[in-house]
């Protein structure tokens, strides 16, 4: 009954921010839709269009210099003001959900409440188990991910209400419905893939009394306060960076044709699994592995390092975990990963090679006179610290980064729903126009 209360509310809230705000900007693009926001060259448009306005997105915002900011808060002012577990130290990403959802921090009870919400919607149906343990168990896990994700639609609350004839004012409400429903879900779908790809399928119980992150960390198999620790601030970390990038932007494109969440999110755990992207968290470590079996010791010095980044570059490869699209700077959720390991953990050989490779990589990088951004970006630190708390499974990395991202781009979609964003279609143009265009 406590609970019903508490989903009315937030509820109501979003719809007293969404609703006139979609009424007001549709008369704002009415009276200032002839605004320039900038010019499109063909630089821009051949070099994936970085840059390029042409997203509306109101969960984050990436600055080059500074990195992201959440409804305007950095990384290091959600550590601080967003709520914590009873005794803990990291924010609770569930918080943060709220925060993007609704534009305010939300209080200590809202995210309780919320949380306690969550684990009641955490229930995965059985098919869906069923369809994952029909996969091979080397099947890679953000397939499994992603197949599970799409095997979990025969819950969407979206597509259910549609085929009955959805007024155009409900779809927000049916979003709403459908993203808590999937995000609910995740951790039990990502942790049954961990249990079944490597501990023989040995599942474990949720813990329906712990947070969305401590429940995950316990379902995988890991119950220390370290992990649940680390699991709190991976989990808020990796929620957002604003609409471009190609998991929140290929949720968003796909949710665009009126796809409901499940087919949405599972279009962006697609894109996020590329090695471009998310999937350079599983890579970075692999290297780095390589990188300690080549040179025979797991402590390398910076002069073995530098050889051994060269080589990857005279090799053709990327140097995984460096190099961003949108950042001009080290990523601050790089920082804080470095922060957490000097406050918690002090002392690992992996996590001192990061620090190293962080002092290595960027002069070098620099030095070929073609890498926009030299400096690590997210994916640089992450496995070095799950590999301290034992979780070495690398292949699995990018779900954890895949379970986080749920957060920002389905907050996103439900605001797409609210202001009526419309089906995105962008023009393309042959290279043999393009050439017409530049006068050729
Ligand atoms: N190592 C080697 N070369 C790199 C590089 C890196 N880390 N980063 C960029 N480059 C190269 C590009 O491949 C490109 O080369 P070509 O001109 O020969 O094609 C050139 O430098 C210019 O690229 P850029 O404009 O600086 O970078 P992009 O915006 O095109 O790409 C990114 C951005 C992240 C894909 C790229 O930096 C990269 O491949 N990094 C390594 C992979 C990685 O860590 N990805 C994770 C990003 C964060 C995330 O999404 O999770």
């Amino acid at each position: 009954m406590f609970l019903d209360k508490v989903m009315e509310a937030l509820k109501r809230k979003f719809a007293e921010k969404a609703l006139p705000m979609a009424a007001e900007t549709k008369q704002f693009v009415k009276e200032y839709g002839h605004v320039v926001l900038g010019d499109i060259t063909i630089d821009k448009v051949y070099g994936g269009m970085k840059s390029m306005i042409g997203l509306v997105t109101e969960t984050s915002k990436l600055d080059p210099e500074e990195g992201i900011r959440f409804r305007g808060y950095t990384i290091p002012e959600l550590r601080e003001k967003l709520p914590r577990a009873v005794g803990g130290f990291e924010p609770l990403p569930e918080g943060l959900f709220l925060l993007m959802l609704l534009g305010e921090i939300p209080s200590q009870e809202e995210v309780f409440a919320f949380s306690q919400e969550l684990a009641n919607r955490s229930e995965v149906p059985l098919h869906v188990f069923k369809t994952l343990d029909a996969l091979p168990v080397e099947t890679h896990p953000m397939t499994q991910f992603s197949i599970a994700v799409l095997a979990c639609r025969t819950e969407s609350v979206f597509s259910a209400r549609y085929d009955k004839g959805l007024n155009k004012k409900e779809y927000w409400d049916a979003t709403f419905e459908d993203t808590l429903n999937l995000i609910a879900k995740l951790p039990r779908i990502a942790s049954y893939i961990y249990r079944r790809t490597y501990k023989n399928n040995v599942q474990i119980e949720p813990d329906k009394s712990l947070d969305w992150a401590a429940n995950f960390a316990h379902m995988m198999g890991y119950n220390s306060l370290d992990v649940k620790r680390l699991m709190r601030l991976y989990l808020t970390i990796h929620a957002d960076h604003e609409g471009g990038n190609v998991s929140a932007h290929a949720t968003h494109l796909v949710g665009s044709a009126l796809s409901d969440a499940y087919y949405s999110f599972s279009a962006g755990m697609n894109g996020l699994a590329g090695p471009l992207h998310g999937l350079a968290n599983q890579e970075v470590i692999k290297w780095l592995f390589q990188m300690q079996d080549e040179i025979g010791t797991k402590t390398p010095t910076r002069d073995q390092i530098a050889a051994y980044v060269k080589q990857t570059l005279a090799d053709g490869k990327v140097v995984p975990g460096y190099g961003h699209a949108v950042l001009r700077k080290t990523d601050p959720r790089f920082s804080v990963q470095q922060d957490f390991y000097h406050r918690y953990i002090g002392q690992d050989d992996l996590c001192e090679l990061v620090g190293i490779v962080y002092e290595v990589v960027p002069p070098i990088l620099e030095s070929t006179g073609k890498i926009k951004n030299p400096w690590p970006n997210v994916d640089a630190h992450s496995g070095a610290l799950l590999v301290h708390y034992g979780i070495t499974e690398y292949d699995f990395y990018t779900v954890l980064f895949g379970v986080s991202r749920s957060l920002g781009v389905l907050a996103q979609l439900i605001w797409d729903r609210a202001l009526g964003h419309p089906i995105e279609r962008p023009g393309s143009i042959t290279t043999e126009l393009m050439r017409k265009k530049a006068g050729l």
